[in-house]
């Protein structure tokens, strides 16, 4: 397959100011009339090409006569074609046969759609592209008794009864959109309502759908919702624009959410929650996700893309958003941690390796593959560090302009740069260039003391590695929160933003009478990876002392990944520091729970890899599993103490006892991993006493990790109390998936037959699968198999729901980082993939990527 260049982008030939789309629905089969207006907007002359897509073509008509058309492929042609003109096809779809989950499909008993990206063209013929901006109006028709809710974009505008027990509704949506936007639902749901008053007095309808039966779990989502209509009024300025606002949670759903006007559509995961079902990290996930598709109505919907290179204006920046939101809920510092190591799980990793792409990407074969944690994590990173640079103010001065400049229109991310200059008269050409290219760069540091002048010289170098096309690379402008301490008084000297612009810069520190220690890109303030010489001692000093939170975070991890890897090449390590380290943090009484619970986790296996020039899986394992038991058994009594003084007696979705029960847990398993005899018996009482799934997962995880008799048990309790909730089994199976012991790969391949694994929906698929694809130790034993497996399952995966499959194909593509046995191996299961007949296009485009 020919890839789509960003340099090829041309203007579209026909523009189509209105679409009137009649669905005649039904599971088997849905017919879909469908009338554009079009105008003409480039050469005369030139053909009406309309994209198209498993679509079985009935009828084809120009101002109501039949019309002289051709079909090129999947391309629709149509000849004659003028300016105003009324184009009008019928085709018949069949949304039961459609596995891929991609344009109008069957999840349980609801019909629904999923356009983003290419998805339109699976419903009818059209110009699939985000530059073409229509208005819309839907009229749908089905059996009442089986879709008594009918649901579109925009309003509501009639509905009524038709003969032979079917009914009908008409929906009209007033904001012109790109089609990727259009959604519909038609199902037996049942809402939870409220309502919004805007900040200019208009009452908005608000509708979360859902099976009846899931009712009770909407309270959190709507709740979220509300709030995130808020904060975008007061932090952005924006109020939403139309009378309703619908979200439809279904269950078989290939992205998170999908944030089409007025209707978002949403994978059930992340709308559902109650005490005995979600943990507080689903919580979280809820209303993270509905701000962020919430978000998308100006980010993304107002203002949307003009091509899919673009796709991080939207996403980059709605993550970022929905980062602030959510950082203004509840502990920033917490939060800032989780994005960070989210980031550098999945990001890190995809920046150093064979799928590497800016995020803006010069090209692409499947845009689906592009749907990355560059494109929306990293490209949140380089929003955030315009943020940084020009200050809240300024920054708001510049999403102003770009929403007054660019409402109603499709446009790109130089558009959303510009306004940011424009608006602060500030020169941000350089700065550019993190939109074009890829990898992480890596920050030295190295920071000198003058005694004798009281002067501290901080010398910072950058380097940008070689990623795939793109051979040498310029220095980037990288913002970096700096400050110094004083080694023997424990002063903070100075704390400033750095902007290293070039390959190297020397900073000079005046009046600095004692030795400094260093504290650098403090907040995370760039997405880089930093080498700076500090002692055990110092990070010890700064993980007690900082007074920024994410740098005393860091400087924790690095002093264990230090420790860590000092262990892997000597075989031993001084747990000392660490456990001092660690001992200081759990003391400290000034320390939030939550924040103490993230610093004293060990860094996972995968990152440590990721630090290895050649990934060791074993050894990575038995070094952090060693270090665990020594930081379980020197500090027991504190782990104790702990663990009881963080027992609540019911549930409460607070802060402080979100950070409770994490601590909590956190405390077990230290307890688990330094051999405390009772830690078993600990673990099963608190998955019987638990009144929240956050503790009786957590204890369930301490115990699927462990040789206990008490795991099986714990297994097939929590299995027969939820056997039918789709959302709590996936757990079971992830769960299972993530365990570190020796025999997961075994497990999981007896899971894959169990009666309710199913390759087909995609939440079980990430559960079991997916888990064992980032499980570096399951994946990655020495004969191979786990690879086999892998590849197996891709293959059987592609032939139901390619976008799917491709994304489990990332981890096979580390082979580089492997020894020469693995490496084989792995590309053996990558060649044998691409060997494969009727490969789709996705799982080709990262199979022969990932094979360099
Ligand atoms: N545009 C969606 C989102 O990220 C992806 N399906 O919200
Ligand atoms: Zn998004």
């Amino acid at each position: 397959p020919a890839p789509t260049r960003r340099e090829d982008y041309r203007p579209p030939e026909w523009l189509v100011p209105s679409i009137d789309l009649d669905f005649d629905l039904g599971a088997e089969r849905t017919l879909v009339r469908s009338r554009l207006t079009v105008e003409r907007n480039g050469a005369e002359g030139a053909p009406l090409r309309l994209d198209g897509e498993n679509l079985t073509l009935l009828d084809v008509r120009v101002n109501g006569a039949p019309a002289d058309y051709a079909l090129d492929g999947d391309m629709l042609i149509v000849e004659g074609v003028n300016s105003g003109d009324s184009v009008e096809t019928t085709v018949a779809i069949q949304p039961a046969a459609n596995t891929q989950l991609m344009g109008l499909y069957a999840s349980g008993g609801i019909l629904c759609t999923q356009c983003e990206a290419e998805g339109f063209r699976r419903i009818t013929f059209f110009p699939d592209r985000p530059d073409v901006l229509s208005r819309y109006t839907v009229r749908m028709s089905a059996d009442k008794a089986l879709y008594p809710v009918l649901l579109a974009n925009g309003d509501p505008v009639g509905s009524g009864d038709l003969e032979g027990g079917r009914h009908y509704a008409e929906w009209n949506d007033p904001y012109p959109k790109p089609c990727y936007l259009f959604a519909l639902v038609a199902g037996d749901l049942q809402a939870n309502r409220d309502r919004f008053v805007t900040q200019s007095g208009r009452t908005v309808d608000l509708g979360i759908w859902v099976r009846p039966e899931d009712l009770p779990k909407t309270h959190h989502a709507m709740a979220a919702l509300k709030a995130s209509m808020a904060w975008d009024e007061k932090v952005y300025g924006r109020e939403y624009d139309l009378d309703v606002f619908n979200i439809v949670a279904v269950s078989d759903f290939n992205f998170g959410a999908m944030e089409n006007k007025g209707l978002n559509i949403f994978n059930s995961r992340y709308i559902l929650a109650d005490p005995d079902t979600a943990t507080d990290a689903d919580y979280d996930a809820v209303a993270g996700v509905v701000a962020h598709e919430y978000f998308h109505n100006w980010s993304g919907n107002r203002v949307t893309c003009r091509d899919w290179f673009q796709l991080s204006l939207k996403e980059g920046f709605t993550v970022f958003r929905d980062q602030q939101f959510s950082a203004d809920q509840g502990s920033a510092a917490v939060k800032r941690i989780e994005d960070v190591r989210a980031l550098r799980a999945i990001q890190f990793p995809e920046d150093a390796g064979p799928l590497a792409h800016p995020i803006r990407p010069e090209s692409y074969i499947e845009i689906s593959n592009f749907y990355t944690a560059t494109i929306y994590d990293k490209g949140a990173e380089i929003i955030r560090m315009m943020h940084t640079m020009l200050g809240g103010e300024g920054f708001r001065r510049g999403t102003d302009l770009y929403f007054e400049r660019h409402d109603g229109e499709a446009a790109t991310c130089e558009d959303f740069v510009k306004a940011m200059e424009d608006a602060n008269g500030v020169d941000l050409s350089r700065f550019r260039l993190w939109y074009a290219q890829a990898g992480t760069p890596r920050i030295t540091a190295s920071l000198r003391h003058d005694d004798a002048a009281g002067r501290a010289h901080l010398t910072l170098e950058q380097a940008v590695p070689p990623t795939p096309g793109q051979d040498s690379k310029q220095p980037m402008p990288v913002p970096l929160k700096v400050a110094l301490f004083g080694d023997l008084t424990g002063e903070k000297y100075a704390d400033r933003l750095i902007v290293l612009e070039g390959v190297a810069q020397e900073v000079i520190f005046d009046g600095i009478g004692e030795r400094p220690i260093l504290s650098i890109n403090r907040d995370f303030s760039a997405p880089v990876i930093v080498e700076a010489d500090r002692s055990a001692g110092d990070l010890a000093f700064l993980s007690a002392n900082d007074d920024n939170p994410f740098a005393r975070y860091e400087a924790m991890q690095q002093l264990m990944l230090d420790t860590l890897l000092g262990a892997i090449r000597n075989g031993a390590a001084d747990s000392g520091p660490v456990t001092e380290a660690v001992r200081r943090t759990l003391s400290d009484p000034n320390l939030d729970p939550a924040f103490i619970a993230e610093a004293v986790l060990m860094p996972s296996e995968a990152f440590i890899g990721d630090q290895m020039e050649m990934v060791d899986p074993n050894a990575i394992h038995i070094a952090r599993e060693a270090l665990r038991a020594d930081l379980g058994a020197d500090l027991e009594r504190l782990w104790r103490d702990l663990y009881a003084a963080t027992t609540a007696n019911r549930f409460e979705y607070s802060p402080a006892a979100k950070g409770a029960r994490r601590l909590r847990t956190v405390a077990l398993s230290y307890l688990m991993a330094g051999g405390a005899e009772d830690a078993a018996a600990l673990a099963r009482q608190q998955f019987d006493a638990a009144d929240n799934m956050t503790d009786r997962q957590g204890a369930l995880g301490v115990l699927v990790n462990s040789d206990a008799p008490e795991r099986e048990a714990a297994l097939a309790a929590f299995y027969d109390r939820y056997r039918g909730n789709a959302l709590v089994i996936d757990k079971w199976f992830s769960v299972q998936a993530l365990s570190t012991r020796p025999d997961t790969g075994a497990v999981v391949k007896a899971l894959a037959d169990h009666p309710d694994f199913t390759l087909s929906n995609p939440n079980r698929l990430r559960a079991l699968i997916g888990g064992f694809a980032a499980n570096q130790c399951a994946l990655h034993v020495a004969d191979g198999s786990g690879y086999r497996f892998l590849a197996d399952m891709i293959l059987a995966v592609d032939k139901l729901n390619p976008q799917t499959a491709a994304r489990l194909v990332p981890p096979l593509g580390r082979w580089r980082r492997f020894d020469a046995d693995r490496a084989d191996k792995m590309k053996a299961e990558l060649s044998r993939i691409l060997a494969a007949d009727d490969l789709s296009k996705d799982v080709f485009e990262q199979v022969s990527k990932s094979l360099g």
